[in-house]
């Protein structure tokens, strides 16, 4: 068991993300074993949902003309528009039916407001909206994550640099996350959170 001051984060494994589904990250569910074991050495697991009305800014089918994973500009910055994926209440948001989630004591939803994507489990894009993730671990007296899921160059990139951020220690185990890579994004998001200290194992 580790000690109470570490938590488990992970981030969006559900349907969508996983082979079959909108969004599908190439072995997306080849990492739930794992992360289903670790959930066991974690006195605080926290699971995050992609939570989208079906109105996203972020999806491509509400931009006409746009292409799937194509680039737009929001007020916030560049944003790739994602075909459409986890809508609230769709089979396709649902967690994986093979992820455990009783060991999860919290769920976050996040990109629930339709004209804000939320990749970070801490801040949405436009990295000052907070979710309330921060302030539920400092209550629970974690200072030091560890994050797994999907997908590794989004929301978990993102989840961790942000951790980072806050001043808690973020540790990425890689083989039990899966990524997108668009454009080299994977490479890009590696640097990134080597730069500003998250730990990969
Ligand atoms: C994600 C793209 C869009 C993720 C979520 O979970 O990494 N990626 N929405
Ligand atoms: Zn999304």
């Amino acid at each position: 068991m580790r000690p109470a001051s570490e938590a488990l984060i992970v981030i969006d494994v559900q349907n969508d993300f996983c082979p079959g589904g909108a969004l599908a990250v190439a072995g997306g569910d080849g990492i739930i074993d794992r992360i289903n074991g670790l959930m066991d050495d974690f006195a605080t697991v926290v699971l995050t949902q992609d939570w989208h009305p079906a109105n996203h800014a972020s999806f491509a089918a509400n931009h006409p003309g746009a292409a799937p994973f194509s680039l737009t500009e929001m007020p916030y910055g560049p944003q790739v528009l994602w075909p459409t994926h986890c809508v609230q209440g769709t089979g396709g948001a649902a967690f994986h039916p093979a992820l455990r989630t009783d060991p999860a004591q919290l769920v976050i939803r996040k990109g629930f407001r339709p004209e804000i994507d939320s990749y970070s489990a801490f801040f949405e894009n436009d990295r000052t909206t907070a979710t309330g993730l921060e302030g539920y671990l400092r209550n629970r007296g974690v200072s030091a994550i560890t994050l797994v899921g999907l997908a590794t160059d989004y929301c978990v990139a993102f989840s961790a640099i942000d951790a980072r951020r806050l001043g808690l220690a973020a540790t990425v185990l890689e083989d039990a996350c899966r990524g997108i890579d668009l454009n080299g994004s994977l490479a890009e998001a590696r640097a990134g959170m080597l730069a500003a200290g998250v730990r990969l194992a």
